[in-house]
């Protein structure tokens, strides 16, 4: 017995002297006690899961009895759950699942115990992949999909089984339940027979987990796929293709999810490409799905290049038909009016809609935040987009009560985060990029934790003890580690965000990035003849002699009106709107007087070349984290903050000079000076072999 103690022991060694690659995410296997799992619940996928992570991962007392209980009663809801040390109870199957991990994680990071009840915020919480068919990934910087690959679409393999299990235990274990596994620009050949059959096939894998699948679905699909004359939402040949078509997927995946739907936007299809509204469209679906229980999410980011202010569309599309849909739809908004860029006030959607159910939209893949180079956590960003108070029903209406169904009365509640995730060894590009995944599952869940406990879970489950990996010498001492490596590190993801707004684009300032296809690095100057103007810079930023930013008060486009007062009144006044939105809602002179008492100029100067200082201190942090972290880990990361280093002085240095052009005035003497020249950073940004968008 005590031999086979040991050589178990040996064995876990084994695995975690392997230099670490970052495959294992949060979920780094240790070495388990023993311990017995009771219970009266019948067999089930999701029950035999439940039992093997507490197997696997047990860091209790040797030989205790664990016991998992179903229960319905009134604290209980949807997949929440009840802890005491050796007990976990819950109304579902995957709340047992839940509450395991939780008990695990409490284990593993020292937390103690909260022992009592959690209910989740929200029914599904649940990842959007932009996924295409072919393998490739839409703003996907980790490698091609976990689901799709090119040439052999339909031969599953015993990898992509073991890889699609990996995938749904790192889910299931921060308590994320849906999976939308293709692209919101779907391709009509999604609903097709093979792809289906995969689809079929991904559920299975992800089912033991809790995790369900979901599709995204063009909207002209019935005449693209289906062979119709029309797409039409009232036509009674689409109204039974749907059903047809959904009867089919559920006959395959009977715990089939729903639909997603990226409708009239950006040239997707859309019911109004026949005259009908967005409720004829969404509720079309929602019907068809009815008789199984399924979901639609129906997405809010529409625009079109006829309007003169982007960011009051949807409100404007959208609030007219509040009321009109159906109770399995559930809006999608993306956290900003406009489109996941560092820093936007909420969408003034949430809260606007009161009798239609909405959900968040986070973006988890750092499209416009450095993408898999930068580290930026960004917990910080959605956790003050859910706790902004919209007003709409009071003081304390904030985005999360509006979407979690404490403040209107909602049949199901959700919140979205646009995956990271690719086949790339550490599955999302930079190492860092994982805290962004399992801060999206643990906001889902609970959406008023606070980023620093988030940092501070992740921290640990990801790097304590690496140490001993990287040069075989003991463990550093608790305090030790917490004192050089948590604190700092803890500090360095909570400023990390603010950095890159302050590099990137401060003050308010938003989509100024390059307008190459990728969207990396800055591009305030890109406004090529005939481009939509909506899709250039220099109509989000408007610099010009006398100023500089976005009028949007009730002078200007007047979407400051689309806010409930009192942040109408005080978005519309330069001196009472926060720094950070100034530019969105205001356009101001260069010498404009800041609440510091510096000129605008100044201050994004200041702003500008605060980021790069903070990118510089991060570099210092890590630099002194080595001793903490495994070699691979600690060189791979290393790298990427010396390319966000350099990123930030571009960002900064093309920012500076482009709009130095327009206020003439003299870039401030504490500033660094610029490294790069204004006619250097746009030939770089223009250089043929960036794909333009
Ligand atoms: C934008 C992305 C684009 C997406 C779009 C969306 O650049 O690739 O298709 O969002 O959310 O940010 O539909």
């Amino acid at each position: 017995m005590k031999q086979l103690f040991f050589s178990l022991l040996l064995l876990c060694g084994a695995l975690t002297l392997k230099a670490e690659d970052g495959h294992q995410l949060w979920l780094r296997p240790h070495p388990a006690a023993p311990v017995t799992v009771v219970s009266a619940a019948k067999n089930s996928l999701l029950l035999a899961t439940a039992k093997q992570e507490l197997q696997r991962g047990w860091q209790g007392a040797a030989g205790a009895n664990v016991r998992l209980t179903i229960k319905k009663d009134k604290a209980l809801r949807n997949d929440g759950f009840r802890l005491s040390a050796t007990s976990v109870e819950a109304a579902t199957e995957a709340g047992l699942l839940y509450g395991v991990f939780e008990l695990l994680r409490r284990q593993q990071t020292g937390q103690p115990l909260a022992a009592g009840v959690s209910n989740p915020s929200y029914e599904l919480r649940v990842l959007n992949h932009w996924d295409n068919l072919d393998g490739s990934v839409e703003r996907g910087y980790a490698g091609q999909s976990i689901f799709w690959r090119k040439d052999s679409a339909f031969a599953v393999t015993a990898r992509d089984k073991a890889l699609w299990q990996a995938y749904a235990r790192a889910d299931a274990s921060v308590g994320i339940n849906g999976a939308v596994i293709n692209n919101v620009n779907s391709s009509p050949q999604m609903l097709s027979g093979p792809y289906l059959a995969r689809t079929k096939a991904i559920a299975d894998e992800l089912r033991p987990f809790g995790v369900k699948v979901f599709l995204s679905v063009k909207f002209s699909s019935p005449a693209l796929l289906g062979g119709l004359k029309t797409s039409d939402p009232l036509d009674p040949a689409v109204i039974s293709w749907w059903k047809n078509k959904t009867k089919e997927v559920y006959a395959l995946i009977p715990d089939f999810g729903g639909f997603v739907v990226k409708a009239s936007s950006e040239g997707q299809p859309g019911p109004q490409d026949y005259g009908r509204t967005h409720a004829d469209g969404a509720n079309l679906l929602a019907d068809a799905v009815r008789p199984f229980g399924g979901l639609v999410m129906w997405r809010a980011f529409v625009y079109s290049p006829a309007d003169k202010d982007r960011a009051k569309q949807a409100y404007n599309e959208f609030v007219p038909l509040d009321g009109k849909f159906r109770d399995n739809v559930i809006i999608q908004v993306k956290n900003g009016p406009i489109d996941f860029q560092p820093r936007e006030p909420f969408s003034p959607l949430f809260g606007a809609l009161k009798k239609t159910a909405v959900m968040p939209e986070f973006q988890i893949t750092q499209e416009y935040l450095g993408q898999s180079t930068d580290l930026v956590f960004l917990a910080p960003m959605w956790e003050e987009c859910l706790g902004s108070d919209t007003y709409q029903a009071g003081p304390g209406s904030t985005v999360a009560r509006c979407t979690d169904g404490s403040v209107y009365p909602q049949r199901h509640s959700a919140m979205a985060g646009v995956a990271n995730v690719g086949l790339a060894t550490n599955w999302t590009g930079q190492d860092f990029g994982q805290a962004n995944w399992y801060a999206f599952g643990r906001l889902a869940w609970n959406n008023t934790m606070k980023s620093s406990q988030i940092a501070d879970e992740w921290l640990r489950l990801t790097f304590a003890e690496s140490a001993t990996t990287a040069a075989g010498q003991p463990a550093p001492a608790a305090a030790d580690w917490n004192a050089h490596f948590l604190a700092p590190m803890t500090q360095l993801l909570l400023a990390s965000r603010e950095a890159a707004v302050n590099y990137s684009m401060p003050l308010g300032l938003h989509h100024i990035m390059s307008a190459t296809y990728d969207h990396y690095g800055p591009g305030p100057w890109w406004a090529p003849d005939k481009m939509r103007a909506d899709w250039t810079p220099p109509y989000y930023h408007q610099a010009a002699a006398n100023g500089v930013g976005f009028d949007r008060t009730t002078a200007g486009s007047n979407a400051v009106s689309q806010y409930h007062e009192p942040l109408a009144a005080q978005f519309n006044d330069p001196a009472t709107c926060p720094d950070e939105y100034l530019l969105w809602f205001h356009h101001l002179p260069w010498d404009f007087k800041m609440k510091s008492g510096r000129t605008l100029w100044d201050e994004l100067a200041l702003h500008y070349d605060l980021g790069v200082h903070q990118v510089r201190q991060f570099q210092q942090t890590w630099d002194a984290a080595r001793p903490y972290v495994d070699a691979e880990r600690f060189a791979t990361v290393q790298n990427k903050l010396r390319a966000q280093s350099g990123n930030a002085v571009l960002w900064k240095d093309a920012c500076l000079l482009y709009f130095q052009q327009f206020s003439r005035l003299p870039i401030p003497a504490s500033v660094e000076p610029p490294m790069h020249t204004l006619e250097g950073v746009i030939a770089n940004d223009q250089r043929p072999q960036r794909q333009r968008r």
